[in-house]
C-alpha cells in the first residue's frame, strides 16, 4: 500500500497504469488530492535540493548541526556491528556525517531513482572502501524488505530530512510498524522530527522570498502533464501553503486561478476559480507526541536530541 496516500480506488481503471488510476483517483477526490511523491521528478529534485539551500527552510541546516555536535552519543547509542538501512538515501550524504565514529557491519541505502543511487553508494565506497554497501532500489513507501538472514547483524533504520512528517501520522505509524516488522528483538530507528514553533518561522520555511518552494510544488502539474500526457496549464495555478496549527502540520496545496478545464490520461477534469488541489502534508510533533507513535508501532524512546532552540529533534529507539 501506498502510505502516502493510503487510499482506495473506487473505479476500475483496468487499461490504465498504476500511475494513471492513483492520479485518477486523487483529482476525482472532493477537495482534488495528488501525492507528494510526484514532485520528485528530476526538475522536482533539483528543485528541492535547492529548497534545503534556502535561509528560511532551516530543517537541513538543523538537523545536520544535531546529527555532528552529538555524533558520538548518537553513534555510542547505536551500538558497534549493525546494518545500518536508510530509506529514500539519495546521494547518501546524511550517513557521511556520522561514519566518522559509527561502526558498522553494512549499509544498505534505499531509493527509487535507481542510478542516482548506484552513483551516490560507488563514490561512498571510494571513500569508506572497508565498509560493505549493499543498494537496494525500492519505493520504500509501498513496503519494505531488507531480505536480512538471522545471523545477519541487525538492522538500525535511519530516517532523516523529517520525511516522516510527509506521512499522516496513521501511515507514519504503520511505516515504522514495517521498519519494526524487519527486527527481532535487537535493532533502531534513528529519525529526523521536525517540532511545532512559532507559525511565522514555519510560514516562510514554506512560503520562502525566492519562490523556489512555490515553483517545487507547481512542477508538480509539469511532472503529471508529462507522466499522463495531460495539458494542464500550470499559468493557472499558484503555491498556497499554510500552517494549521491545529493539526500540527504545514498543508501545501495548489490554488487555481481561474476555470480551467484540462485533460490527463485521457480524463477531463474540472478545475473551479479558487479550487485548491492538496499536494503534501508536512506535520510538526512535539517530541511527546512522536514518542507515543513511535510507542504504537513497536519501539521505545532510548534518547532525543535538539538543538538550543528546539526547532528540531533527532530520535533514537529500539524495538520493545
Ligand atoms: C521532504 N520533506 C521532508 C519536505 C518537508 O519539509 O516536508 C518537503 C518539502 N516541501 C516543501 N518544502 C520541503
Amino acid at each position: 500500500m501506498n502510505l502516502f496516500t493510503a487510499q482506495k480506488i473506487e473505479q476500475p481503471f483496468d487499461e490504465l497504469t498504476q500511475v494513471a488510476q492513483e492520479v485518477i483517483a486523487g483529482l476525482s477526490q472532493s477537495p482534488k488530492q495528488v501525492s507528494p511523491k510526484y514532485f520528485y521528478d528530476e526538475k522536482g529534485s533539483a528543485l528541492f535540493d535547492a529548497i534545503t539551500e534556502l535561509d528560511e527552510y532551516y530543517v537541513p541546516r538543523v538537523e545536520k548541526a544535531i546529527l555532528v555536535d552529538n555524533r558520538a552519543e548518537i553513534c555510542a547509542a547505536i551500538g558497534s556491528g549493525m546494518t545500518l538501512v536508510e530509506p529514500g538515501a539519495g546521494s547518501c550524504e546524511k550517513i557521511r556525517w556520522l561514519l566518522p565514529e559509527l561502526d558498522l557491519a553494512a549499509y544498505i541505502p534505499m531509493d527509487i531513482s535507481g542510478e542516482h543511487l548506484q552513483a551516490s553508494a560507488v563514490s561512498l565506497g571510494d571513500d569508506y572502501a572497508e565498509l560493505k554497501i549493499t543498494p537496494q532500489v525500492c519505493d520504500h513507501t509501498l513496503g519494505i524488505d531488507i531480505h536480512l538472514a538471522a545471523d545477519d547483524a541487525p538492522p538500525v533504520f535511519f530516517y532523516p530530512g523529517s520525511s516522516v512528517g510527509n506521512f499522516e501520522p496513521e501511515a507514519a505509524v504503520q511505516f515504522m510498524r514495517a521498519m519494526r516488522a524487519q527486527m527481532q528483538d535487537t535493532g533502531g530507528l534513528l529519525i529526523g522530527v521536525d517540532t511545532k514553533k512559532d507559525a511565522d518561522i514555519l510560514h516562510a520555511a514554506y512560503n520562502d522570498s525566492a519562490g523556489v518552494t512555490a515553483q517545487f510544488n507547481i512542477n508538480l502539474l509539469d511532472n503529471l502533464n508529462s507522466l499522463l500526457e495531460g495539458d494542464i496549464d500550470t499559468d493557472k495555478f499558484v503555491h498556497h501553503a499554510l500552517y494549521n496549527a491545529e493539526r500540527g502540520r504545514i498543508e501545501m496545496h495548489l490554488r487555481c486561478t481561474g476555470r480551467h478545464s484540462a485533460q490527463l490520461a485521457g480524463q477531463q477534469f474540472e478545475f473551479a476559480e479558487g479550487e485548491l488541489v492538496h499536494t503534501e502534508y508536512s506535520y510538526k510533533y512535539h517530541p511527546d507526541e512522536f514518542i507515543e507513535l513511535a510507542r504504537s508501532a513497536g519501539f521505545a524512546p532510548v534518547k532525543v536530541w535538539q538543538d538550543d532552540d528546539r526547532w528540531f529533534a533527532v530520535m533514537y529507539f529500539e524495538p520493545v
